[in-house]
């Protein structure tokens, strides 16, 4: 078995987003393709003698680039890679296992909540030391190196069996192929009072799990089924399949539209909830009542105490700009420090390893907490399980106790998908260039306070990350967030983030949209999205 390298050049456009490199499949498919963008981590990062973890969701092709790179592993010298079974590990357990077993990093195949399959979406992310995913300056050095990339090495070899669970060698280099499931269930089981959430379910408590189609299916099914007693068939599209079914495995009101309907049906069950593709995203439903994720990190933040592995409290509570100011309010009441940072689990990473930080979460349906360095969907529905196994009170109880302390900050995001991308990019333009003069500029019967490009400065490091998104705040506390996303592999998907705080006691059970419908239309009034874009409705709404 020899290593080989193999001449190359560099292909353009190889530059990690908002959570690693995503791209069509039949591009990462393509000639060199994914051999240069893996040469170039390694470049970065160095391999020689390293342990690595590899693993991911499972969609079309993750068997195959599993393959690609432990032999492009083993050429570039690392001494051992740990493998989920099959090449499977969802993002949190591949997060924990880089932590648990002191490893060099990991590479995570996953396009996250993008449909997979031949002709849809694949992707690459290389998390640190850590457990995290590699911050700004790394991936930049990446993406430069593919930039100038003219060779990578690789070992002949047949494929390692990746099937079974166990040591074999792939040149110089030990394979272990680990059970994906097993370490993470037992992370789990030390942060949450299993006893009590298992006594819950006995005593009738019913839930439904929409795993759709992806990688929490095994794990769901081992810790709510088996370790919990949830009745056998609670998780539901449980196996995991390569192109999800064909659906969109994207925990949301509209994707998770089978759960909706069983949630506000007669007979749905007390609690509910869904995950992404590769499991770090989560959505929470109670009977009839749907949490929005800004929503339920606040309740997180304001109950954790509840369960065994948070009982002495936070240090602090992190969320991204665009996320409501809802847990803000929580980490007020409580005493301890709020962050806001750009969008993406990466900026989590320095406030959780400096112990700034205990809970963060992300309107976009991410929560976590300094177990991991990945925002992790089970996590989320097992604190809240243990919550309501404390509290014995509904999903809706809870959430509307929760709005009478602190009041209620209406939010929704609308996503306006495939726009081309110069038209999306002249919209923000000019809207940047409009900020200075938005203070003071009155909108259905709302004034702009102020208005600004968000800049983030690391508290830790001091790195600083520019141009984050466009920010405007109403003097009523009402606000607008307007960004392009940076996970998208079709043309430009415009995000806009809506928000307006009401205090309560009254108004605090209207619809959302309803509540929000001034605020939705300065949005577009202000940006002139429809001029802009051509379209005058939002695709997705959440
Ligand atoms: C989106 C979300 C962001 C999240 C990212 C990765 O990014 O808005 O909050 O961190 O996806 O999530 P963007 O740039 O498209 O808005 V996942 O579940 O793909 O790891
Ligand atoms: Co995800």
């Amino acid at each position: 078995m020899s290593a080989i390298t193999v001449q190359t050049q560099p292909i353009a456009g190889q530059k990690p987003g908002t959570s690693g490199l995503r791209k069509k499949t039949p591009v990462f498919m393509g000639p060199h393709y994914l051999e240069n963008f893996i040469q170039s981590i390694f470049d970065v990062v160095g391999a020689e003698g390293k342990t690595f973890v590899l693993g991911g969701d499972g969609r079309y092709f993750n068997d195959r680039a599993a393959q690609v790179i432990l032999r492009m592993a083993a050429a570039n010298g690392a001494a051992r890679v740990i493998v989920g079974q099959g090449a499977v590990l969802s993002t949190p357990a591949a997060s924990h296992l880089i932590r648990l077993n002191k490893t060099d990093g990991g590479i995570i195949m996953s396009a996250s909540h993008n449909p997979g399959g031949p002709k849809e979406d694949f992707g690459v992310k290389f998390n640190m030391p850590n457990g995290g995913p590699a911050p700004e300056a790394v991936t930049e050095a990446m993406f430069k190196r593919t930039t100038e990339i003219t060779e990578y090495r690789i070992v002949e070899a047949q494929d390692v069996d990746l099937g079974t669970v166990g040591r074999s060698q792939l040149g110089g280099m030990v394979v272990d192929v680990v059970d994906p499931v097993s370490d993470y269930a037992a992370l789990m089981e030390s942060l949450f009072d299993f006893d009590k959430i298992a006594a819950m379910f006995a005593g009738g408590f019913r839930m439904r799990m929409d795993s759709m189609c992806a990688v929490t299916g095994p794990y769901a099914v081992e810790i709510l089924e088996r370790r919990l007693g949830a009745a056998p068939g609670t998780v539901t599209h449980a196996t995991p399949l390569p192109d999800f079914g064909g659906m969109h495995p994207d925990p949301n009101p509209t994707w998770a539209h089978e759960l909706m309907a069983e949630m506000m049906g007669p007979g749905a069950p007390d609690f509910g909830a869904a995950s992404d593709g590769d499991g770090d995203r989560n959505m929470v439903v109670g009977r009839g009542i749907y949490v929005s994720p800004s929503d339920s990190l606040a309740v997180l933040a304001a109950n954790a105490h509840l369960a065994k592995g948070y009982r002495g409290g936070l240090k602090g509570v992190a969320r991204s700009m665009p996320t409501s100011a809802a847990s803000d309010r929580v980490a007020a009441a409580l005493g301890i420090a709020s962050f806001e940072t750009p969008t993406g689990w990466k900026f989590f990473g320095n406030l959780l390893d400096a112990g700034k930080a205990t809970i963060c979460g992300e309107e976009s349906f991410g929560t976590g907490s300094d177990h991991v360095r990945e925002k992790d969907g089970l996590w989320a529905i097992l604190l809240w399980l243990n919550i309501l196994a404390v509290r014995g009170e509904s999903v809706a109880e809870i959430v509307q106790a929760h709005w009478r302390k602190f009041g209620r900050n209406y939010y929704s995001r609308h996503d306006f998908e495939a726009i081309a991308t110069d038209k999306a990019d002249a919209m923000m333009a000019a809207l940047r260039a409009s900020l200075a003069g938005l203070a003071g500029r009155k909108l259905q019967g709302m004034e702009i306070a102020v208005a600004d490009d968000f800049a983030y400065t690391d508290p830790v490091d001091g790195s600083v990350s520019a141009k984050q998104g466009v920010r405007v705040n109403f003097t009523d506390g009402s606000r607008i967030v307007y960004r392009l996303s940076g996970t998208g592999t079709e043309g430009a998907t415009l995000r806009v983030y809506l928000e307006r705080y009401v205090a309560g006691p009254e108004g605090l059970d209207r619809d959302a949209q309803e509540a929000l419908a001034p605020v939705i239309a300065a949005a577009h009034e202000l940006a002139g999205i429809g001029a802009h874009t051509g379209k005058t409705a939002p695709d997705v709404v959440t």
